[in-house]
């Protein structure tokens, strides 16, 4: 009988806040002792010989093998999506259980359930997605599955099958705020966006680039107002995801700067590509398909202010927006034809794998920011925003074993990325060609090895799902309950 299943000697253990050499000991999937140096046995030993080990990702933003109204299919299931999620160094994934208007919240979950089960490799939590606010869920449904574990609501502003109003937001807000549930809010303004689309269509202008045209700045810059408005009106926090640039970030700073309890996410797409990228490349005039994803990628300018945002605290996470559709085929980009409008092509681009090695190379290995911003960003932050913290999002004694050991590569030994090194069913990455500073060498999920010089060695259905703690104590009645 050993002490430990597995101990991780000579490690440069990076948390949010600290930075130190020691031994790692695991026992049953946790960690359960550190120490400078652990003179216990264990039945396997790694040696990180000094390289550096950080928890493992924490990605609260992933769809996959989500149900479609325009009949197109994510190219990832729980499977292949988690793999490639295991082969970038992330352990935990948040996708997302998402309400069919006329059906139950209830049926999503179920639904999801079933889709995950016996496929997903790393552990997994979900989010709800409220397309539809019947009196039922408001009351019944949503305070129950919050209760159960399920502790994040997603509201669309946009998307005419998801979009909810704003008298539907405040519904939603009221429930999250009396039951102790975070709100993430897709914020940008359906009207404007319809219109601009019916006057670029009617001028002949449909190409991919146009997607960009369609959704400016200011549609966003509007709705992150509102969003920030009524949550400002209903006394709860709100999550405004994928914020793509300045416009949206002053609006968040103004909050923040009146105390209000507004947390912001971005994505690598808007630190690293930007319209052009949207644009004709080659001659089938459908290559920027590949970046098609709403909020758009911006241009430099706005590029920087989000590196920027990410340095200064303005945002709490960043997360992948996983949203990966193929390229070729006609399921996935091509759905509507290969020279279809641009207002017909599936929203959505592939990320989970890239996420950390990008951030990693792009931000701390250029000095953008530092390392425990990084593990803060990446994986402390969304555990403990989603309700997963401590189990998950840091390398502390009772924490689940879930670590990341990094290779990184000597200068001028940097490698380019390409399509066929991922592990998702994604056939294309939206970075292709990118320099590559470092790539995790090992990624451990509950003490077991998931991917290990350049193999990846899980099996499907050992992840498991995760119910999440509320991120926030339930708050006793309206807070407009004075005027009632
Ligand atoms: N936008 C979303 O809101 N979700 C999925 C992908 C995208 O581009
Ligand atoms: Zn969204
Ligand atoms: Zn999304």
């Amino acid at each position: 009988m050993t002490d430990f299943d597995l101990i991780i000697r000579n490690a440069d253990i990076a948390t949010a806040a600290d930075r130190y050499s020691a031994d790692i000991g695991i026992r049953d999937g946790r960690i359960v002792a550190i120490a400078q140096t652990l003179s216990a046995s264990a039945a396997e030993v790694i040696d990180a010989c000094g390289r550096l080990v950080t928890p493992g990702g924490v990605d609260g933003h992933v769809h996959l093998d989500q149900p479609t109204s325009d009949g197109s299919v994510f190219s990832d299931d729980f499977f292949t999506g988690t793999r490639s999620a295991a082969c970038g160094g992330t352990t935990t994934v948040i996708p997302f259980a998402t309400q069919q208007r006329g059906h139950s919240l209830q049926d999503a979950v179920d639904d999801y359930h079933q889709r995950a089960k016996g496929k997903a490799v790393i552990d997994y939590a979900f989010h709800l997605i409220v397309s539809d606010t019947s009196p039922k869920l408001i009351q019944d449904e949503l305070p129950r599955l919050i209760a159960e574990g399920y502790t994040s609501v997603k509201i669309y502003m946009t998307y005419d099958d998801m979009k909810l109003g704003d008298r539907q937001i405040i519904e939603v807000l009221a429930t999250a705020r009396k039951h102790g549930a975070m709100t993430m809010v897709h914020a940008e303004n359906s009207d404007c966006i319809g219109w601009l689309t019916e006057q670029l269509l009617a001028a002949g202008l449909s190409a991919p680039g146009y997607h960009s045209q369609s959704r400016p700045m200011v549609v966003e810059r509007e709705a992150t107002h509102r969003a920030i408005a009524l949550s400002e009106l209903l006394d709860t926090p709100i999550l405004i995801v994928h914020v793509s640039g300045k416009e949206a970030i002053e609006q968040i700073h103004w909050a923040r700067g009146r105390g209000l309890p507004i947390f912001a996410e971005t994505c690598p797409q808007y630190l690293l590509l930007s319209a052009e990228d949207l644009g004709p490349q080659n001659d089938d005039g459908a290559y920027g398909m590949r970046c098609i994803c709403s909020p758009p990628p911006r241009d430099k300018g706005n590029q920087e202010v989000v590196w920027t945002g990410l340095a200064n605290g303005l945002f709490t996470i960043v997360s992948s927006d996983h949203a990966p559709f193929n390229y070729g085929g006609e399921q996935g980009k091509k759905i509507a034809g290969p020279t279809a409008p641009f207002n017909l092509v599936p929203n959505g681009i592939p990320g989970v794998e890239t996420r950390l090695p990008l951030l990693m190379s792009e931000g701390v290995l250029t000095g953008r920011i530092d390392l425990q911003r990084f593990v803060a960003l990446t994986s402390t932050n969304p555990a403990k925003l989603y309700g997963l913290y401590p189990q998950k999002g840091t390398i502390a004694v009772g924490s689940d074993a879930d670590l990341v050991i990094w290779e990184m590569y000597t200068p001028g030994q940097e490698r380019q990325l390409k399509a066929e090194m991922l592990h998702s069913a994604c056939d294309y990455t939206p970075y292709e060609g990118r320099s590559l500073r470092c790539w995790p060498a090992h990624t451990l999920s509950r003490g077991r090895t998931v991917w290990h010089d350049g193999v990846f060695t899980a099996q499907a259905g050992e992840g498991q799902f995760l119910p999440c703690l509320r991120p926030r104590e339930p708050v006793a009645g309206s807070p407009l309950a004075k005027w009632l």
